[in-house]
């Protein structure tokens, strides 16, 4: 396609604010959409122009393709900037914007429906020659077959969603007697959630580090990577910590994974963004998990240590231009990224309501995504994530020091956030000696 001029954000918060201010230093045009409880929104105030579509339930605005799609048209956009959540993922609007003919800055339908299916993208990903957790081949289609494809590959086992995210429809099983529940309540629980209870098995990984790879294609077959992001600081399945380099790699494993990453990438033809996640074992070895077909909120980390805007390049590809050669990419020190949100520090829960002072860190190598500012009341009705802290360093030390320097320096009354508990992290042996897991913090 010929240069995209005009852009419609189809996202709210700091999202829709960072993909706001790429757009407009390309020299482009951003048109945000805002439901009427994000009226008094930041991001809007640094749009070209804005377009109500809803109510503030995400079903009447965020999530309503009529309306979004009309949006579009109204002002003119020839592109639509999905971000993360709402109708990013959503194949069906993926494929509505193709025939209004507004593109879709992401990947193309295709490739969201192969990783959609969690089992499938797996088989994909094995022809494909990328280390695999050992499993089921494809879906389970029983409780008698689940019995004996555990019984071969050895209790503890998994059985996993293949619609599935989040962690919902997930069961570990310890021993055979304990299949047929787990298979059973897996199966309703996913049925309801994502209307499909088709599952799938997988050995258990005990303990287990998470780490992504953030890549990107373009129409010419070409791809690169942007590093990895170790992602394991999660609670409830919610990631509160990322960075990258992933310091538990050492070098060797490290080019594997990339490299894998890069194989996986052509042999699907994924064009734009995307992440491939993979579980790293207590041997450190890794094995492809799943694949997210989206800009993720932790993508800062990665352009922290290699200058690249992803935002940026996620459109340069849209409109066919060719991505840089991996050589030309270089990684250079370490990045950690905080996510803030409006829940109290000990037991996360979410306090929405009025921001009453709100003072931004600063600095070198001090990075601040966020769509806070003094008098802004936070909204119930969405995520609690009200921004992110990224610092740079010249190594992960340095890294810590500069995040517990910035953390010391946000300051955010009126609502509670998770600031202390980033701060306790920060000073936390463990992470200190990049001593954690998965489950570290569900142990504490
Ligand atoms: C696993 C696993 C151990 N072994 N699969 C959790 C979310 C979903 N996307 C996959 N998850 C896991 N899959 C096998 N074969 C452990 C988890 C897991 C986890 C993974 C990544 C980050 C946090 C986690 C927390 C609990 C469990």
């Amino acid at each position: 396609m010929s240069q995209i001029r005009k852009i419609l954000v189809a996202n709210r918060g700091e999202i829709a604010l960072r993909a706001i201010r790429t757009i407009k230093e390309m020299g482009k045009i951003a048109v945000a959409v805002y439901s009427t409880a994000d009226k008094d929104a930041l991001y809007l105030q640094y749009a070209d122009a804005s377009i109500c579509i809803g109510g503030e339930k995400s079903s009447d605005s965020y999530l309503n393709i009529p309306a979004i799609i009309s949006a579009a048209e109204i002002s003119g956009c020839d592109a639509i900037f999905p971000g993360y959540g709402f109708l990013s993922e959503n194949q069906d609007f993926v494929e509505i914007c193709g025939f209004h003919g507004v593109k879709f800055i992401g990947p193309s339908v295709d490739s969201m429906v192969l990783m959609s299916d969690k089992s499938k993208a797996k088989e994909v990903m094995k022809k494909a020659g990328v280390p695999v957790i050992e499993g089921s081949e494809g879906a389970l289609k029983n409780v008698d077959e689940a019995k004996k494809i555990a019984s071969q590959i050895g209790y503890p086992i998994i059985v996993k969603a293949s619609s599935g995210g989040g962690g919902r429809g997930m069961r570990v099983v310890e021993k055979e007697e304990d299949l047929e529940i787990a298979y059973l309540s897996a199966e309703s629980e996913a049925s309801v959630a994502f209307g499909d209870g088709t599952l799938y098995m997988e050995k258990f990984i005990k303990n287990p580090r998470h780490i992504e790879v953030q890549i990107i294609g373009d129409t010419y077959g070409n791809a690169i990577h942007i590093g990895e992001r170790d992602c394991s600081l999660q609670r409830r399945h919610q990631k509160l910590i990322e960075e990258s380099p992933a310091a538990i790699l050492d070098e060797k494993t490290r080019k594997k994974l990339h490299e894998v990453a890069i194989k996986a990438v052509k042999y699907i033809g994924y064009e734009n963004a995307g992440t491939f996640e993979f579980l790293l074992d207590s041997d450190k070895k890794f094995y492809f998990m799943e694949m997210n077909t989206r800009l993720q909120v932790e993508h800062c980390v990665s352009e922290m240590v290699s200058g690249l805007d992803i935002v940026e390049w996620m459109i340069r590809v849209a409109q066919n231009e060719e991505l840089p050669k991996q050589e030309e990419i270089e990684f250079k020190g370490h990045s950690i990224e905080c996510r803030i949100t409006a829940e109290d520090s000990v037991k996360f829960i979410p306090s929405p309501g009025k921001v009453s002072k709100y003072i931004a860190p600063g600095g070198r190598n001090v990075r601040v995504d966020s769509h806070l500012y003094q008098g802004y009341v936070i909204p119930s009705c969405y995520d609690s994530m009200i921004g992110k802290l990224i610092v740079w360093g010249e190594d992960r030390n340095r890294a810590i020091s500069k995040m517990k320097e910035a953390l010391n320096e946000l300051q955010i009354e009126g609502v509670a956030t998770v600031r202390d508990f980033h701060l306790k992290m920060m000073e936390n042996k463990d992470f200190i000696n990049n001593n954690f897991d998965t489950n570290y913090l569900s142990r504490y």
